[in-house]
């Protein structure tokens, strides 16, 4: 074949090695970028962004163009330096075919600077290469623009100039490939939420997202940087002063750049990047930032005489109650650790962070009292509020509420003491409740039912939350208390699911749950003890043939099979005390029968903002959210 001849890899070593690479990154994806679902799928788009926003941080890049092709294909092209196309000294090859085919090119042609491709996600545009059906890169540069292609991760003809060029930058369109990816449709929303993020942290870089399938497009353009991050983020709630308070620093060769602003609420939300890759499980850059809030608040109330001399200082959560915080730094060697690797380990960072923040928000608080008042005033009420919490806490410990011995009598419990095999069902109703106490498997199934509302804890302290029966008998149910003074090893069931009616009233109680466990008692989420459990909408019925639907779709489906309508009988059940103790065993709880919902949280910030939104206090952006999202709210798996 014509081509084949061509194929500028035939038998010297470094092919070779190429080959080899590619077939490893083929062999094993779910190595290299996770798995190859439709986050493994996506995270072939943020590889190739990335490599443009390290121009960015290089200071040599300020527009990125994403586009999602009618083909299924995606490109993203950037006005950087261009990748460098002379001949790499060790593989006697153009450097771009090496980017493009070697693990981590190095040597000359490695850009020296902050990096997000040496971070978490950093595997290489060659991984992008090898899972995709083609690949083709264009590069301008030098005053030509040069072009080539590959197919699987191998180039099928050489670097070829295909005409002069006036600018600089790169473009590089991929197919993924079918033999790889389960799907391969790329989803506007997910590219543009991290699209959205890159603006935010990356100020003044101009981003736009095309999409050729609905001739749709975004432009994300954030001149104000992580300040406007934050206002984002507080869109749906009452900040206490405007414009957040931001301050940049350098320390030693660490970038650290900070936005923040105190809102009415309770919550804290403070996301932390590094080298724009969020770490959501924190490290020492957060650490950092901590320190330095407790410390400069407790130094800054001290001498406005706030607090008197004996007094006992304001703690961490007091400085944080009602905190959004973005912190950005740039550090040139990150070590990422932990299981999902979003950490920072490096341990000088630190005190960087926390210098450094220390004294930029010292001189701004000196400069500005009035915001200083405010910030003092709101750490004050915390502080009073959780003397009020301890007390509350010790009163229902006295009365034995929280603790063992005192388990609420509404719980139907099991006779298992295996947490690992133990389920709570959180059911909504004492009707419902009396349904799933039957239908359970007493073995291994307890029954919590709930009756009426459940406070919202989106507005409530936890002083409040603690004086609401529903809530204090949830806790003591689940084990693991609530506060400083949370204990996951005290787990009794390693499943919490919740079984709700599919109406509003359902979906209502439903959210306000995953509220108290998103807010109270994260390591049950990020642990994925969180389930929902999916009852049937549909019950069909055609003589002895009998089927249950748990969706309008399905429903349709199964009167096809049925051959139409004639002599079917549908029962919509409109809430779980409708069905019988056998058919909610059968339907809904019994394993191996039923499907649960795990919970995840994918994008802390997002479901952050969703709570805020869906349980705050501002009415206009719960409708707008509801309204634009409706099937979402009904099903709420963030
Ligand atoms: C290596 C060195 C230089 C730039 C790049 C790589 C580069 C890579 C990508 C990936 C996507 N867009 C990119 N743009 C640039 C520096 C080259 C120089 O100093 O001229």
């Amino acid at each position: 074949m014509a081509q084949e001849t061509v194929r500028p890899l035939a038998y010297d070593a470094s092919s070779i090695q190429v080959l080899e690479g590619l077939s490893a990154v083929r062999k094993r994806p779910g190595m290299y970028i996770g798995s190859t679902d439709a986050r493994g799928l996506h995270h072939l788009v943020n590889e190739v962004v990335d490599n443009s926003i390290d121009e960015v941080l290089a200071g040599a890049c300020d527009q990125i163009d994403v586009t999602l092709h009618a083909d299924g294909s995606c490109s993203v092209r950037d006005n950087g330096r261009g990748i460098p196309v002379e001949e790499h000294p060790k593989y006697h090859r153009p450097a771009l075919e090496i980017v493009m085919t070697v693990l981590h090119a190095g040597s000359k042609f490695d850009r020296t600077a902050y990096k997000v491709t040496g971070g978490l996600h950093g595997v290489g545009v060659h991984v992008v290469n090898a899972l995709s059906e083609w690949l083709e890169v264009r590069v301008r540069r030098n005053g030509h623009e040069y072009f080539q292609r590959y197919e699987r991760g191998a180039p099928v003809a050489p670097l070829i100039t295909v005409g002069p060029a006036d600018t600089t930058g790169t473009e590089t369109r991929f197919m993924p490939d079918s033999t790889v990816f389960e799907t391969l449709v790329f989803d506007k929303e997910t590219v543009a939420r991290r699209l959205k993020e890159l603006s935010f942290l990356n100020a003044g870089v101009r981003i736009t997202l095309r999409d050729e399938r609905d001739t749709t497009s975004e432009i994300f353009h954030h001149a104000g940087g992580i300040a406007e991050f934050v206002e984002d983020i507080n869109l749906a709630v009452t900040p206490l002063f405007k414009p957040p308070i931001t301050l940049h620093a350098k320390r030693d060769t660490t970038d650290i750049e900070l936005a923040l602003q105190y809102n009415d609420g309770y919550n804290e939300t403070t996301l932390a990047f590094v080298n724009n890759i969020n770490t959501v499980d924190g490290g020492t850059h957060v650490v950092g930032l901590r320190a330095a809030l407790t410390r400069t608040l407790n130094d800054y109330a001290r001498q406005r005489g706030f607090l008197k001399g004996d007094k006992e200082g304001l703690t961490g959560e007091d400085v944080r109650e009602g905190l959004t915080a973005v912190l950005s730094i740039k550090v040139l060697e990150p070590q990422f650790e932990g299981q999902t690797k979003a950490r920072l380990g490096n341990s000088e960072v630190k005190g960087q962070v926390e210098s450094a923040v220390h004294d930029k928000l010292a001189e701004f608080l000196e400069e500005h009292p009035s915001v200083g008042q405010i910030l003092i005033a709101k750490a004050l009420q915390a502080s009073q509020a959780r003397e009020a919490a301890r007390k509350a806490r010790e009163l229902t410990r006295r009365k034995g509420l929280l603790e063992g011995g005192g388990l609420p009598g509404k719980l139907a419990d099991c006779h298992s003491r295996d947490p690992a095999e133990c389920e709570l069902f959180i059911v909504e109703g004492d009707s419902a409740g009396g349904t799933a106490k039957q239908g359970r498997d007493r073995e291994f199934q307890a029954i919590l039912p709930l009756r009426g509302k459940i406070l919202n804890v989106e507005k409530a302290r936890l002083d409040q939350m603690l004086q609401n029966e529903q809530i204090r008998a949830l806790i003591t149910a689940i084990g693991i208390g609530i506060g400083d003074e949370m204990d996951v090893s005290r787990l009794r069931y390693h499943k919490i699911i919740l079984m709700t009616d599919a109406d509003v009233d359902g979906s209502h109680i439903r959210t306000l749950l995953l509220t108290l466990f998103y807010r109270k008692m994260p390591v049950l989420i990020t642990e994925g003890h969180v389930y929902i459990a999916q009852a049937p909408l549909y019950r069909l019925q055609k003589a002895s043939r009998l089927a249950y639907a748990y969706s309008d779709e399905e429903r349709d489906k199964v009167l096809t099979e049925y051959g139409g309508m004639k002599g079917v009988t549908i029962q919509r059940y409109k809430g779980l005390g409708e069905m019988n103790a056998d058919q909610l065993a059968e339907t809904t709880m019994r394993p191996g029968a039923r499907t649960l919902l795990r919970v995840t949280v994918d994008d802390a910030g997002r479901a952050n903002a969703l709570f805020q939104i869906l349980m705050g206090e501002e009415v206009e952006p719960r409708r707008a959210y509801i309204q634009e999202h409706a099937v979402e709210v009904t099903n709420l798996d963030i």
